[in-house]
C-alpha cells in the first residue's frame, strides 16, 4: 500500500530539515519503506480536505490505505511498530526505546521550543535580555541529565532506535544556538544521527523540495 505523507510546500527554514516531516521521512528511510509526499501550502493546511486528516491544520500527516494519522510521535511510532528496524524485539528493550520517544517529545523538546520561540518572536520585547538566560537554563536543565545518561555510549539504550531518531531530531533544533556544543557527547550524538545514510536521504529529499524554484 502506498504511504503518503504531507510536508510544507515551502518550509520557512528554507530546507534546513527542521520541519517535522523530516522526522517521518527519516523513519521511513530507516525501515526502507518508499513513500510519496503531498506538498501543502499554509492556506491549504487550513482547508477542509487537510483538516479532515489533521484537525489542527498542520504537517506532517501519514496516510496508508484507509489509515490517516497525524502527530509526528504517533506517526514515527506507527512506522516503528509496523516495520522492522526501529524498535528492538525484546519486550523490555522495546518499551525503553518507546520511552525515549516520549522523553524526547514531552520532556526535552518543550523547553527547546520555548527557547526557539523566545529567539524568534520575543527579540523586540523590553524583557527579552532578562528572560533569555532563564529560558536557556531550562534547556540546560534537560541537556545536562541527558548528557549524563548518554555518557560515552553511541545511542541511548543499545542499538539505534526510534527513541534516538526522535531525540536527535529534537536536539537538532538547538544547533544554531551553540548550546548543544556545551555538551560534547550530545553534539557527537547528533552528528552520529545525521551521518546515518537514512537521515541523509531524508534530509536531501526535503532539501530538494525547498531548493526548487517556487512554482
Ligand atoms: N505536535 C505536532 C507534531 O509533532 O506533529 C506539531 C506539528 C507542527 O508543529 N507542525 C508545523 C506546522 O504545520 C510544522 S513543523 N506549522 C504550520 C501551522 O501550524 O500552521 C514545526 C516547524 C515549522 C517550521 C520550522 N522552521 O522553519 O524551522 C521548524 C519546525
Amino acid at each position: 500500500m502506498t504511504i503518503t505523507i504531507t510536508a510544507f510546500e515551502r518550509s520557512p527554514d528554507g530546507g534546513k530539515g527542521l520541519a517535522r516531516d523530516t522526522r517521518v521521512r527519516w523513519a521511513l528511510e530507516e525501515v526502507g519503506q518508499p513513500y510519496e509526499v503531498r506538498l501543502v501550502s499554509f492556506s491549504a493546511m487550513k482547508e477542509p480536505a487537510h483538516l479532515a486528516i489533521h484537525p489542527f491544520g498542520q504537517i506532517p500527516t501519514y496516510e496508508e490505505g484507509d489509515l490517516a494519522i497525524f502527530e509526528t510521535g504517533a506517526i514515527v511510532f506507527h512506522i516503528a511498530d509496523h516495520y522492522p528496524g526501529l524498535l528492538p524485539q525484546d519486550a523490555n528493550a522495546r518499551a525503553r526505546a518507546i520511552t525515549w520517544i516520549f522523553a524526547a517529545l514531552n520532556t526535552v523538546e518543550p523547553p527547546i521550543l520555548e527557547f526557539g520561540n523566545a529567539r524568534l518572536l520575543e527579540r523586540d520585547k523590553p524583557w527579552y535580555a532578562e528572560r533569555l538566560p532563564l529560558v536557556e537554563d531550562r534547556v540546560r536543565g534537560r541537556l545536562a541529565p541527558l548528557s549524563s545518561r548518554l555518557g560515552d555510549a553511541d545511542w541511548l539504550d543499545g542499538p539505534f532506535s526510534a527513541g534516538d531518531l526522535m531525540m536527535v531530531s529534537v536536539l537538532l533544533r538547538l544547533r544554531a544556538s551553540g548550546i548543544l556544543d556545551e555538551y560534547p557527547n550530545l553534539a557527537a550524538y547528533v552528528a552520529r544521527g545525521e551521518a546515518r545514510p537514512a537521515y541523509k536521504r531524508a534530509f536531501d529529499a526535503q532539501l530538494a523540495v525547498n531548493k526548487a524554484p517556487a512554482g
